[in-house]
């Protein structure tokens, strides 16, 4: 080995040693060059057979070599030790972070997707109407009358300049007929607002999902047997049944209340259906010839069904959730469930 070779090698191990990633890694540059196999054995070599006229400078850069090296790895040990945790291990960014918990969709926001998918596959498009109405589109043109119960103050929210914050969905039925002409299949989920007192299944504000069908020649059988497909998908189970109850609605005539059989017990009768075997889902029915006047529709040439679903209470019914309050007041460990 030449006297520049070693100065060389001596070169090339400080740099191993100064960009050693770890201490492991800054071990292995010390075993390499100082090691008892390491190349110190060649430099200690090359001095033993270094001629007596360049002893001395070949003793000298035997001694740089150990000296600078040591040096190297000493700094670069210090950095390294600097630079670990508290526990003097390692920062290593390879492990992937902490998770933190990601943001969920709310469990009404969920029914309406997995309700708007289902009835989008069954050819229904979405419309959509304002919160704040006016008193025809929520009541006059839905055939309430002015005396109606559901008109008095005590249950709807009243504002300045004859407006009002819809009591249902139904409006939507209104305004598209106003501007779309038959055949129309569509559903319009949205907030609604009553000055209903709140307890477990009440609350001021909730939400529905409105339904319209309008053709030729639709009947109540596609009423039952298209809201009997819809809770086949919702509730993911193929033998529900459906069963109406006549009531009344001043926009549907006939009226009906819309049961299913319950899926928990098929029928047979538990807590979640009240041992009666059926569950609601909203109210339904034939539209009123009165509507589609108000519409500028012709009864004589259409008919069809509407339906109002509360969202709140299938959400309830689907999740197992005991009150209507919990879905507002946001408690993160109940929100993370879905
Ligand atoms: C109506 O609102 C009608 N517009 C439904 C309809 C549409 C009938 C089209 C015929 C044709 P009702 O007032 O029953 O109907 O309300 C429908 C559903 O909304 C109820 O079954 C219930 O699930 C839900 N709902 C009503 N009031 C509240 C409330 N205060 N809190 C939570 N959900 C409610």
């Amino acid at each position: 080995m030449k006297l520049e070779e070693i100065d060389t090698l001596t070169g090339t191990a400080a740099s191993e040693a100064a960009v050693a990633v770890d201490l492991a890694g800054l071990e292995e540059v010390r075993i390499r060059y100082l090691g008892r196999n390491g190349r110190i054995n060649d430099v200690m070599e090359a001095l033993k057979a270094a001629p007596r006229e360049t002893k001395k400078d070949f003793g000298q850069a035997a001694n740089r070599f150990k000296q600078q090296i040591q040096a190297a790895i000493e700094e670069r040990k210090a950095a390294l030790e600097s630079s670990a945790g508290p526990a003097g291990s390692m920062v290593d960014t390879s492990l992937p972070g902490a998770w933190r918990g990601g943001g969920k969709l709310h469990p009404i926001t969920l029914l309406i997707q997995r309700a708007t998918s289902i009835f989008r596959s069954m050819g229904f498009t979405v419309a959509e109407g304002p919160d704040l109405e006016d008193e025809f589109h929520n009541f006059d043109a839905l055939n309430t009358p002015a005396n109606h119960p559901s008109r008095d103050p005590s249950d709807t929210f009243y504002l300045d300049g004859g407006l009002l914050l819809r009591t249902h969905t139904s409006p939507v039925q209104i305004r598209y007929m106003e501007t779309q002409q038959p055949p129309v299949r569509i559903i319009a989920p949205g907030r609604c607002y009553r000055r209903d007192t709140m307890d477990a299944t009440h609350s001021a504000n909730f939400h529905q999902i409105e339904g319209l069908y309008v053709d030729r020649d639709v009947s109540l059988a596609n009423l039952k047997g298209d809201l009997e497909y819809f809770v086949r998908k919702l509730m993911n189970l193929e033998d529900v049944r459906i069963r109406m109850r006549p009531h009344f609605f001043p926009f549907t005539e006939p009226s009906v209340e819309v049961d299913y059989s319950c899926h928990v017990c098929q029928g047979k009768g538990c807590r979640v259906c009240k041992h009666s075997g059926w569950i609601e889902i909203g109210g339904a029915g034939m539209v009123d010839p009165n509507v589609f006047q108000a519409c500028g529709y012709d009864p004589e040439q259409v008919t069809g069904y509407a339906f109002g679903m509360g969202v709140e209470r299938m959400a309830m019914i689907l999740f197992g959730i005991p009150d209507i309050r919990l879905l507002y007041e946001n408690h993160v460990r109940f929100l993370q469930q879905f």
